[in-house]
């Protein structure tokens, strides 16, 4: 069976863009597949976090990616950071990919440009993520459109290692599914909607409530042509909500503006159609999160799952680079 493998980082709330993009079709992937599901903790401390919130949120993701209905029986879902040999074939990819290409990744030109503090960790991430991927043997990396770039350098990355040194890995490719794959903040409609850096008010979070479902998308930004046409350069705001609605009720979103006429029932329907999606997430979750001891008695598990896996594949990697035998962890 094809492995599938993704992850998503701990970095604040799940939004309905991470939802749409990403995580439903991880879960109907999980029964299609040998899914590996990963919290990448150690990617969010690219940019400095708050210890005892990173704690908290690597833990609440866990939780909310069981409620958005991951069932760690069929797929593994575990946390980074459990697995070691995620940061030890990170330092391998980092002597494998070039300085020129990680210069080149989208994501690093928008994280760096208004920060004042940008980590080394922050640019070399892409051979994280490499390192991630390419430890489970994965097949197919399902993600949202931003990743696109990223998936291409691990492809890359696991071709100039295979004949720089054997082959050692398999080469991945990523699959980005059309519906949904870029769910755009509702008040800035040229940007994606993000977790860490979206708008409150242009960002629908899993958990919100159907008021504020309501009121994020009744106040979302349109423009003044007055007409309901899927035309993402020309009316950003209707056509991204012509997507969230054509995503939320599995219609493609081209075909939906031919049934409006008016803003107004479009986002009405809009909203109408996310509460029906979040509601039974929101529920699934409240339960999970009053048993914590559970979610983490899982995780625990599942490291040990997930080490075997990536323990395997480091082994073959230090080989081919020719480390010595004899580390004091049986090496
Ligand atoms: P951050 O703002 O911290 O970078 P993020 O919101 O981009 O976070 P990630 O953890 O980086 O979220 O991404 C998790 C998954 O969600 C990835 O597969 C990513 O492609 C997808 N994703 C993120 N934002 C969107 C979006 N606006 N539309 C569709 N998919 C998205
Ligand atoms: N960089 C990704 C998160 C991520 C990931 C991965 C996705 C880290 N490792 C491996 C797919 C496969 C992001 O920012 N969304």
């Amino acid at each position: 069976m094809p492995r599938v493998f993704s992850g998503i980082q701990p970095s604040g709330d799940v939004h309905l863009g991470n939802l749409l993009g990403a995580l439903r079709h991880w879960v109907a992937g999980q029964w299609e597949w040998d899914a590996v599901h990963c919290v990448v903790d150690l990617h969010a401390v690219t940019v400095p976090q708050d210890p005892a919130e990173l704690r908290a949120s690597t833990l609440r993701l866990t939780q909310l990616l069981m409620a958005v209905g991951l069932d760690p029986e069929v797929c593994l879902i575990f946390v980074q950071s459990h697995v070691r040999e995620h940061t030890e074939l990170a330092w391998l990819l980092q002597c494998t990919v070039s300085f020129g290409d990680l210069r080149r990744m989208n994501q690093f030109k928008e994280k760096s440009a208004d920060a004042d503090f940008v980590s080394a960790g922050l640019f070399t991430y892409p051979a994280l993520q490499a390192a991630d991927v390419l430890l489970y043997d994965t097949d197919i990396v399902p993600v949202g459109d931003d990743q696109r770039q990223h998936i291409e350098l691990t492809r890359d990355a696991a071709i100039r290692f295979n004949s720089r040194y054997g082959d050692t890995f398999v080469v991945p490719r990523h699959r980005i599914a059309e519906a949904g794959a870029r769910v755009m903040d509702l008040q800035n409609p040229t940007s994606k909607m993000s977790k860490s850096a979206g708008e409150a008010p242009g960002t629908i979070w899993l958990l919100d409530d159907p008021p504020a479902i309501e009121r994020k998308i009744r106040r979302a930004v349109t423009d003044s042509l007055g007409q309901v046409r899927y035309d993402t350069v020309n009316q950003p705001g209707v056509s991204n909500l012509l997507d969230i609605l054509g995503a939320a009720t599995g219609r493609p979103a081209a075909d939906l503006e031919e049934e409006y006429d008016s803003y107004g029932t479009l986002k009405g329907d809009c909203a109408d159609a996310v509460v029906a999606l979040l509601e039974p997430i929101r529920r699934r979750f409240a339960e999970l999160e009053a048993d914590p001891g559970h979610t983490q008695g899982l995780l625990r598990q599942s490291a040990e799952r997930a080490t075997e896996i990536a323990s395997r594949t480091m082994g073959r990697a230090r080989e081919a680079v020719g480390f010595l035998p004899g580390g004091n962890w049986g090496w």
